[in-house]
C-alpha cells in the first residue's frame, strides 16, 4: 500500500511539474534605442503609423507614464537588469563599466529553469552575463553591415541592415536553438532609431517627402532658462550635423564657411555611405543629394535652416522607426503562426524618450517629460485585457521586479522597483507608490547636460541641479511641457516644500548619497 502511494504522489508531482512547464509564461523584451513614445501611433498618430507596435497596446497595456530613472542608454539598460536605480547598480553614465557579477533578471530566471537569450544592443561594455545565448552589437553598433560580438568573442561581420539582422537572429534562435521543454526569456534590442539616423532605401523613399508638424516649442529661446539650458549642445540647429546626421553630401557643403563639415564628420559620412550596398547606396545619396541641392541653393541660416533640419531629422528618424515596425510584426507573426503567442509575453520598450524638436532639441538626458518618458506597452494573451490604459506612475526599475513575478517567483526584497503584475492582471490595483526618483550624472561628454536629481509625482515635478544650486518646480497639469518654472513662487510654497521633502525621503529610501548631503 505504501508503495502504491509513493508511485501515485510521484505521478501527481510529474504530472504537476508538466502543467506548471506549460503554463509558466515566455518572456519577449523588444527595446529599441532613443524610441519616443510620440515616434508610436499608439501614442500619438501625427508622426507615423506603426500597426505592428499598436498591436501590443491594442491587445495588451499602454501605460502613459512609464519613466526611466536615468535617461541614457547604459544606465536604463543596467536598471532594467537588476531593478536597481544607477547608484546601487555601479551604472550611472555611459563610461561606466557593468559589473556582470552581480544579481541579474536573467540570472535569476536562469536559477529557475529558464533559458535566456539576449540579441542586439548591449552597451554596457563588460560580457553579458546570465545569457546562455547572446550574439550582440559592439558598443553603439551600426546600421548597413554591422559587426556583432559572438559568445566565443569572435566580431564578425553581418550582411544586411542591423534592424532586420537583429530581429532575423532572435527569430532563428527561437526556431532552431532554444529548448522547447523550457520557458525562455529573449531581450531582442535594437539599435535604432539611434543616432547616426540611416534608414533602408524603402523607408527613405516612403518618407523623404513627408512633412510633419512643428513642435510649438521648435524655436524657443533656450538661452534665458539658467545653467543648465545654458550649457547644453543638444540643439538641431548647431549640433545636429548636416554631413554625419543629415546625410548632406560634404561636396555641397565646402563653399559654405558656417556649414562646411569637421574633417571628422565627413570621414563619419564616407564611412556609412560605404556599408550600404552599391544597388542601393546610388539611389539613397540621390534621394539625399535634394537635401543638398536646396542648401546649395537657398544657403539657409537660422530660423530657416533649422525648419528644414528638423523635418529632415523626422524623416530620416522615422523611417528608421517604420523599420523597427516591420520587425516587431515579424516576432509577433513568428508567435502567431507557432502558437507560442497564446504563452508569451512581449514588452516593447525603449532605453528612455527622445526630443523629436521640442525646445528645439534632440537627444535625451533631462528629467523633462519628453527625455524621462518611455513608451511601455505589453501583450500576455488571456491575462492582460485588450486596449487597458494605465495612466499611473511606473519606472524602469519595475521591469525586473514584474517579470520575475510573471515567472512565478518574488522579486528580491531589496531591488528597488514594484511589481507591476497586479496592476497587469487589475487594471483598478493603486501600486503603492506617489511618486519616482530621478539622478543624471553624466555631464562631460556629448550634448552637456549638467547633473541633476529629483523627484516626479503624477502631478509636479522638482528638478534639483546641484552642482550649480539651481531648482525647477513644473505643474504637469497646467504645463505639461515644463516651460514655466515655479521654484519659489510664493503660491507654490508648500508644493514645493513637500516635494523636497518627498525627495529627501527617497534619497534616503535609495541610498543615494551623491550629493553627499540629503538636499537641504
Ligand atoms: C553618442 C551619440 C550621442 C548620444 C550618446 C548616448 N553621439 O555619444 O548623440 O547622446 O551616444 O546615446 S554619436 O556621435 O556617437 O552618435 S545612448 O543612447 O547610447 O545613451
Ligand atoms: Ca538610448
Amino acid at each position: 500500500m505504501k508503495k502504491t502511494l509513493g508511485i501515485f504522489s510521484g505521478l501527481l508531482w510529474c504530472a504537476i511539474a508538466v502543467v506548471a512547464q506549460q503554463t509558466t509564461p515566455n518572456i519577449i523584451v523588444i527595446m529599441s534605442d532613443d524610441h519616443d513614445a510620440n515616434a508610436i501611433s499608439a501614442y500619438n498618430r501625427s508622426l507615423i503609423q506603426t500597426p505592428q507596435i499598436d498591436r501590443i497596446a491594442q491587445e495588451g497595456i499602454q501605460f502613459t507614464r512609464a519613466m526611466v530613472g536615468n535617461s541614457l542608454c547604459g544606465p536604463s539598460r543596467a536598471t532594467f537588469l537588476t531593478g536597481l536605480h544607477s547608484n546601487k547598480n555601479g551604472f550611472i553614465d555611459n563610461n561606466s563599466v557593468f559589473n556582470g557579477g552581480q544579481r541579474t533578471l536573467p540570472k535569476l530566471l536562469q536559477d529557475i529553469g529558464y533559458q535566456t537569450a539576449l540579441v542586439g544592443k548591449w552597451h554596457l561594455v563588460s560580457k553579458p552575463t546570465g545569457f546562455d545565448y547572446w550574439h550582440v552589437l559592439p558598443g553603439q553598433g551600426i546600421y548597413y553591415e554591422p559587426k556583432m560580438i559572438t559568445q566565443n568573442g569572435d566580431t564578425v561581420t553581418q550582411h544586411g541592415y542591423a534592424t532586420n539582422l537583429i530581429s532575423e537572429d532572435a527569430i532563428r534562435w527561437m526556431r532552431e536553438d532554444r529548448n522547447p521543454n523550457k520557458p525562455f526569456f529573449l531581450m531582442l534590442n535594437h539599435k535604432a532609431p539611434h543616432r547616426y539616423f540611416l534608414p533602408t532605401l524603402a523607408n527613405i523613399q516612403r518618407f523623404h517627402t513627408r512633412q510633419f508638424p512643428e513642435p510649438p516649442t521648435l524655436y524657443a529661446d533656450t538661452g534665458n532658462r539658467g545653467s543648465a539650458w545654458r550649457l547644453q549642445t543638444m540643439r538641431i540647429l548647431e549640433h545636429l550635423e548636416l554631413a554625419s546626421d543629415l546625410k548632406v553630401d560634404p561636396a555641397y557643403l565646402q563653399d559654405i564657411p558656417e556649414l562646411k563639415p569637421s574633417a571628422a564628420e565627413e570621414k563619419y559620412y564616407n564611412g556609412i555611405m560605404k556599408t550600404i550596398p552599391a544597388n542601393e547606396r546610388e539611389q539613397i545619396k540621390k534621394i539625399y543629394a535634394e537635401r543638398g541641392e536646396i542648401i546649395r541653393k537657398e544657403r539657409p541660416t537660422g530660423k530657416a535652416l533649422l525648419k528644414l533640419k528638423y523635418q529632415w531629422y523626422m524623416q530620416d528618424y522615422l523611417a528608421c522607426v517604420a523599420s523597427i515596425d516591420e520587425n516587431v510584426g515579424k516576432v509577433l507573426n513568428y508567435l502567431d503562426s507557432t502558437g507560442l503567442a497564446a504563452n508569451t509575453l512581449v514588452m516593447y520598450t525603449s532605453d528612455q524618450g527622445f526630443y523629436l524638436g521640442q525646445n528645439g532639441w534632440f537627444d535625451k538626458r533631462w528629467m523633462y517629460d519628453v527625455s524621462m518618458k518611455t513608451p511601455l506597452l505589453i501583450r500576455w494573451p488571456g491575462k492582460i485585457s485588450p486596449r487597458t490604459i494605465c495612466n499611473q506612475l511606473t519606472q524602469n526599475i519595475d521591469h525586473a521586479p514584474t517579470l520575475l513575478e510573471v515567472a512565478g517567483i518574488p522579486a528580491p526584497k531589496d531591488m528597488h522597483g514594484i511589481s507591476l503584475l497586479p496592476l497587469l492582471t487589475n487594471p483598478q490595483y493603486q501600486l503603492p507608490r506617489k511618486s519616482v526618483y530621478y539622478h543624471f550624472y553624466e555631464f562631460k561628454g556629448a550634448h552637456t547636460v549638467l547633473q541633476h536629481i529629483g523627484v516626479r509625482t503624477v502631478r509636479y515635478k522638482l528638478i534639483y541641479f546641484y552642482t550649480v544650486n539651481e531648482w525647477q518646480l513644473y505643474d504637469l497639469l497646467n504645463d505639461p511641457e515644463e516651460q514655466k518654472n515655479l521654484y519659489n513662487i510664493p503660491a507654490f510654497e508648500s508644493i514645493q516644500k513637500s516635494l523636497q521633502t518627498e525627495l529627501i525621503a527617497l534619497q534616503k529610501q535609495y541610498d543615494d548619497t551623491n550629493p553627499a548631503a540629503p538636499v537641504k
